[in-house]
């Protein structure tokens, strides 16, 4: 029985880069919903997540009769709905450049993101990095560094400043490199990919989907 207004079906906090963006957006902005979690790489996830989402992928944001599938298009859909969230930078240049950014992030790196996938509680630092995912890392973090040099992002620690779907896109980053690459400086970051990093992590609601993450292992032993 649902008790929100919205529902949001998720993977397995472990593992679901995806979920963890919109699930990110929703705690961080206090949108309540309730969590229909569906486990992944099972035999019946297919069918279990196709009972909900019409395109056999979480995350899914159920509002009443609305379904809206993909990460990206459900960010779009809350911003829309709750414009006091805040959830993308109230200047219109600060806002195309935090709409290219979370854009690049959803069709692009599929290097990091195939050799590099999320495992929020591992720590496997890659030695030797592979050179395949030199250019994606090096990207990145000249990209956090030019959304960190706006004006906005002197109000806050995130990429604007306060808390937006740009942060909500790279968290799965954030992960990933904290997991394999815990040393940046050699992809050339000063410091500024590090701190926001540790900005991602210190956010209450990560540290929850971290216990999430946590207690499903410990349910699975
Ligand atoms: N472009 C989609 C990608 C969603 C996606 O790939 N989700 C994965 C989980 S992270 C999934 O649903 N996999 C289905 C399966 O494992 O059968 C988005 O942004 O939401």
């Amino acid at each position: 029985m649902a008790t929100n207004r919205y529902q949001l079906v998720i993977g397995n906090k472990t593992w679901s880069s995806w979920s963890l963006r919109p699930w990110l957006a929703m705690q961080a902005s206090g949108l309540p919903f309730d969590e229909i979690s569906i486990p992944l790489r099972q035999p019946e996830t297919k069918a279990a997540i196709l009972r909900y989402s019409p395109s056999g992928f979480v995350p899914l944001l159920i509002d009443g009769d609305t379904l809206v599938w993909d990460s990206l298009a459900i960010l779009e859909y809350l911003a829309d709905a709750h414009p006091e969230a805040g959830l993308w930078p109230s200047d219109r240049k600060d806002r195309a450049l935090a709409r290219c950014a979370a854009a690049e992030m959803h069709s692009g790196f599929k290097e990091l993101r195939s050799i590099c996938p999320m495992d929020v509680l591992a720590a496997a630092p890659l030695d030797p990095v592979p050179e395949a995912i030199e250019n994606d890392v090096r990207r990145i973090v000249a990209l956090w560094r030019q959304c960190r040099a706006t004006n906005a992002a002197k109000a806050g620690p995130f990429l604007f400043g306060a808390f937006t779907a740009t942060d909500a896109m790279f968290a799965p980053v954030a992960s990933r490199f904290r997991t394999y690459l815990p040393d940046l400086k050699r992809f050339g970051d000063d410091g500024t990919a590090a701190a926001y990093i540790d900005a991602i992590f210190a956010l209450p609601a990560m540290q929850r989907w971290l216990d999430g993450a946590r207690a499903e292992v410990a349910a699975a032993i």
